[in-house]
């Protein structure tokens, strides 16, 4: 197998998980080879490294304990831990437990409403406005954070803002007409800022779908 001086990320442009772990890595500095997904079709050696197939997954190449972070948290945790230049780290174990209840909150009650919002048919629903309005709840409560301080991490962009802005997004954009007319102007201000940031621009470079090389032996 050929092997990369760099970590390698396997990653898919559109997706929220991939897109917060593209934004740790890019605030840690730390380089990697991306390597970019088709979902339908995914590379033979991703599903070797981690066969329940998600994105995104970062591979070290060469580390001893196998070197595979398969969660978008685990490689957003893993790179501020190797390198934090911007401070998104929280600085004290009560800042840790509050950002990782938001991200629990994010990852579980709120990314399943996002998806019944989005694609109801998928669950048999007639209509997603019920989970939009579940969902609404807790973005008002990110709101009242948000008007009682400029970020969701406290004064400057952090670990929770990066975990959660993409789904936020996400959330934005499956009705902006919709969203645009909430009194919800504290995050919305929040996230118009994230998607207007050098940052934002900086993750979502548009990369062409990775192929292995011929030669690489790419089998489990
Ligand atoms: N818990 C995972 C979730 C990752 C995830 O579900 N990624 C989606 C894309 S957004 C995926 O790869 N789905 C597999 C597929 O669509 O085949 C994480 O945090 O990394």
């Amino acid at each position: 197998m050929s092997e990369s001086a760099l970590p390698v990320l396997y990653s898919f442009r559109r997706c929220p998980y991939a897109m917060r772990a593209r934004l740790a890595l890019h605030a840690s500095g730390i380089a990697t080879e991306h390597r970019e997904v088709v979902l339908k079709t995914k590379p033979a050696h991703l599903l070797a490294l981690s066969p329940k197939g998600t994105v995104p997954v970062l591979w070290l190449p060469g580390a001893a304990d196998g070197g595979v972070l398969e969660q978008s948290l685990d490689i957003m945790l893993w790179a501020l831990r190797q390198h934090d230049p911007l401070g998104w780290l929280p600085p004290s174990d009560a800042g840790m437990a509050d950002a990782l209840a938001l991200i629990a909150h994010n990852d579980g009650p709120f990314k399943q409403q996002l998806d019944r919002y989005k694609y109801p048919n998928r669950s048999g629903l007639k209509s997603g406005v019920a989970d939009r309005d579940e969902a609404a709840i807790w973005l008002r409560t990110l709101d009242a954070r948000l008007q009682a301080q400029p970020l969701l991490s406290g004064e400057h962009f952090g670990l929770a803002d990066a975990a959660l802005a993409p789904f936020v997004r996400q959330f934005a954009h499956t009705d902006p007409g919709w969203f645009a007319a909430q009194a919800w102007t504290a995050m919305a201000k929040w996230l118009a800022s994230f998607e207007s940031s050098e940052l934002f621009k900086a993750i979502m470079h548009k990369h062409a779908p990775w192929q292995a090389a011929h030669s690489e032996n790419v089998g489990p």
